[in-house]
């Protein structure tokens, strides 16, 4: 199954299974979970309202709040007893999102995490070296069964002990490497320290995701890994990794349309944008049992482009992610996402590519710091003016006016996860 079935239907074919398996969300979640009811009986709509998935843009979104608010288990269309496993996303304020998976919910996942690794180029009988954190945290678990249900052999590290992994990677011969893309750096930088040549060894693909991440990012992670480096996508809220994946021609992720819906909504009016259009990913699960999703506002910024890909795929691809409408900053009316940053940064001569952005506070105005670490060849005395260059740099690029300040080497925290890209000091 390296493309399976589903993933050439016709349009008209996916546009049937969709509208089919719509209805009996919007059923499921009508009869079965109090909010969904409150939401369709406020706005006036009942699922036998849907004629055609146009008519979707009448129902009412989901939002996270609406997940903490019905915290832990009141957005489940099923008992808790009927849940074979719970995961949750810590999130940075408040209680944590709780999520739940029957068996059902299990295995359309497994079969999904594989088709996104199929698509990144994983194939049966392939060493899988999965970093991602087992736990709570879905990348562990749900990158863990979807090699499995691939056929490929998979090493449980989670994540931390860099050192570890490097020798694990190295004496069990890996040919994947399933992480985040910072993780990965951190990865590539510790083996280069310790002389450990990865470049020279048996990992071929790596399934990223989980976080924004840049094209300067990856060529310097394929060039410092010696592999392909392939983008993935998804959410807890939507079920976890799988959701959408890169394939072979790294031009956009395949949202998997037979299992979910997609729309790009306009974030301020929350109008459905043309395809095409770039705006706030909305996702509405068709086939989910637990938990059940209507027009979840996920806050990621991308677009959904439903024109052919080469790779004969023909369900649409969400084109990279460059953040979420919250990481977003305004900086003196300019609007600026890391992952912008980081593009400047990476590639960029006298400097790695290990950053953090400071946001502060200055009279009335957002002040930006980007913090960036010195390359360790670089000379004392140009640690001003390269910083400068990049200063310079980042203004001609993205337009955003920011102090540089550059750190010895090792002075940026190193990700084990998902990185933390912005440092708020606005809110102490
Ligand atoms: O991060 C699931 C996942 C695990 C995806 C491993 C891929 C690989 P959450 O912790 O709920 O779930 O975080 C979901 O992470 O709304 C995006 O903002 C961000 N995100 C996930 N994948 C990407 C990506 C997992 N490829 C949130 N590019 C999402 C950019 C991503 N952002």
């Amino acid at each position: 199954m390296f493309q399976a079935a589903q993933e050439t239907m016709s349009r008209d074919e996916l546009t049937q299974v969709q509208l089919r398996r719509l209805a009996a969300t919007l059923r499921l979640a009508y009869d079965n979970v109090p909010h969904h009811r409150k939401a369709f009986d406020a706005k006036g709509v009942r699922p036998e309202d849907l004629r055609q998935l146009s008519d979707l843009r009448h129902f009412p979104f989901t939002v996270k709040t609406d997940l903490r608010d019905n915290y832990p288990y009141g957005m489940l269309a099923v008992k808790r007893e009927q849940l074979t496993r719970i995961h949750a996303s810590s999130g940075t304020t408040g209680k944590p999102t709780v999520v739940g998976y029957t068996q059902g919910d299990l295995d359309t996942w497994a079969d999904l995490a594989a088709r996104t690794m199929a698509a990144a180029g994983v194939r049966p009988g392939d060493l899988v070296h999965n970093a991602y954190g087992y736990g709570l945290f879905t990348g562990g678990l749900g990158f863990h069964y979807g090699a499995e249900r691939l056929g490929c052999t998979v090493t449980p590290m989670s994540g931390g002990n860099t050192e570890k992994q490097i020798s694990v990677i190295q004496d069990l011969g890996a040919t994947v490497l399933a992480c985040t893309p910072s993780y990965a750096l951190n990865i590539a930088e510790v083996a280069e320290k310790e002389g450990v040549d990865l470049v020279g060894g048996l990992l071929r693909v790596a399934v990223f995701g989980a976080e924004p991440w840049s094209e300067g990012m990856r060529a310097e992670i394929d060039r410092r890994l010696g592999l392909r480096a392939q983008d993935t996508y998804g959410l807890s809220e939507i079920m976890g990794p799988g959701v959408a994946a890169e394939c072979g021609e790294r031009d956009g992720l395949h949202g998997w349309e037979d299992h979910f819906l997609f729309e790009v909504v306009d974030p301020a009016t929350l109008e459905p944008l043309p395809p095409g259009e770039t705006g706030e990913l909305v996702i509405t699960t068709l086939t989910k049992q637990a938990l059940p999703m209507v027009r979840y506002r996920t806050r990621d910024i991308t677009r959904f482009d439903l024109t052919p890909c080469r790779c004969g795929r023909t369900h649409g691809r969400l084109m990279r992610i460059t953040g979420r409408s919250d990481d977003m900053l305004i900086i003196r009316g300019v609007n600026v996402y890391p992952s912008q940053v980081e593009s400047v940064l990476v590639g960029f001569s006298g400097i790695e590519p290990h950053y953090q952005l400071v946001v502060s506070r200055q009279g009335a105005l957002d002040h930006l710091t980007v913090e960036v670490e010195a390359d360790p060849l670089l000379a004392d005395d140009v640690y001003v003016s390269t910083a400068a260059d990049v200063r310079h740099h980042i203004k001609s690029m993205i337009g955003v006016t920011c102090d540089v300040i550059l750190q010895p080497p090792g002075g940026i925290p190193r990700s084990l996860g998902k990185a933390v890209r912005v440092k708020d000091l606005r809110k102490q």
